[in-house]
């Protein structure tokens, strides 16, 4: 694989229909009115703003009975996220996705996948697993892109008919995690899926997390996917499902920065921010870069954040 590090694509998956709280498909547009696309540019990136990808404000509880929420409406929008991140991918420049709900992975992966085949390796930095199969415990699409990626959906749904490259369990690694359903956990421990939860981070530092993840994955185009709430609350209140006991504001830039370090970050997803769910009274503003390429940042809490996150992972020291 070959991988100049001056060029993004960047586009935005305006999409909540992976889960049922409204918001989340507005994150795109608050990050840039926030300032990103300016921060970015400060860092020495040349920047190819493609746009969004619009979801279609699908009724939130449209689903048959076999299927998870909105299964056909998210496969249409996926095919498009597949292609976009695929375009980005094949010119060599970094594919940056920005979600909405995390439903949105299962495209953007597949584009990468489409293009560095089963090279890429995938670091997923969340609360949760994503993995869950048939219908999940809730229906919804986000908290199972990976198991489609897997292969365990085995179902052919409609409007999905694009999803043929599949990701090889060993070739991720979950970091955060620690709100797993049954189904996810017997999952992970028969695929032995390597994973730094809580505990782990705890014993070993964020540092020793780090080093043995990119010892794992040495040589290797990396992709994050890096769901918001893998964060504490504390620090990322702005997101639908919120558990508590999350990474700090420092890990979370730390670990970004280190993968940024590593030359062989290719890929991010940023997902789950939904400025709806914060209060303006979290609304920040500040300065961001130094004096000669000065870049302001605002916006609710998590949205700052947000601009942030992805700024370290495009090399902010
Ligand atoms: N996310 N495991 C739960 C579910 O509904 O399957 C929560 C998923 C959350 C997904 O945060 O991206
Ligand atoms: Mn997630
Ligand atoms: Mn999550
Ligand atoms: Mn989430």
């Amino acid at each position: 694989w070959k991988f100049v590090r001056n060029a993004v694509g960047l586009f935005g998956s305006a999409v909540h229909e992976g889960q049922t709280k409204i918001g989340t498909e507005l994150a795109p547009r608050a990050l840039r009115e926030g300032g990103l696309i300016s921060a970015l540019y400060n860092l020495g990136w040349e920047i190819n703003d493609m746009g969004d990808i619009q979801g279609k404000n699908y009724k939130i509880h449209n689903y048959k009975s076999q299927q998870f929420r909105n299964s056909q409406q998210i496969g249409i929008i996926n095919g498009e996220i597949n292609k976009r991140s695929f375009e980005i991918a094949k010119q060599n420049k970094f594919m940056l996705n920005i979600g909405g709900d995390h439903g949105v992975a299962s495209g953007s992966i597949h584009g990468l996948l489409q293009h560095y085949g089963d090279e890429l390796r995938v670091v997923w930095v969340d609360a949760h697993a994503d993995c869950n199969y048939e219908l999940g415990p809730n229906r919804n699409y986000h908290g199972m892109p990976l198991a489609h990626l897997f292969g365990s959906i085995n179902e052919s749904i409609k409007g999905f008919e694009w999803l043929k490259h599949r990701l090889d369990p060993k070739n991720i690694i979950y970091i955060a995690i620690r709100d797993i359903d049954p189904m996810e956990r017997e999952f992970i421990r028969d695929q032995k899926i390597v994973y730094y939860g809580m505990d782990e981070i705890i014993e070993l530092g964020i540092g020793q997390v780090m080093n043995r993840i990119l010892k794992q994955f040495e040589g290797k185009p990396i992709h994050v996917s890096f769901d918001v709430d893998s964060i504490d609350p504390e620090y990322a209140h702005g997101t639908g499902t919120l558990v508590d006991g999350g990474i700090t504001y420092r890990e979370a830039h730390y670990l970004l920065r280190k993968l940024a370090s590593s030359k062989q970050l290719v890929g991010m997803d940023l997902v789950d921010i939904n400025p709806k769910l914060e209060k303006s009274s979290e609304f920040r503003e500040e300065f961001f870069g130094d004096f000669q390429q000065i870049g302001r940042i605002q916006g609710t809490q998590t949205v700052a954040l947000g601009i942030e996150l992805i700024a370290s992972a495009l090399g902010r020291t």
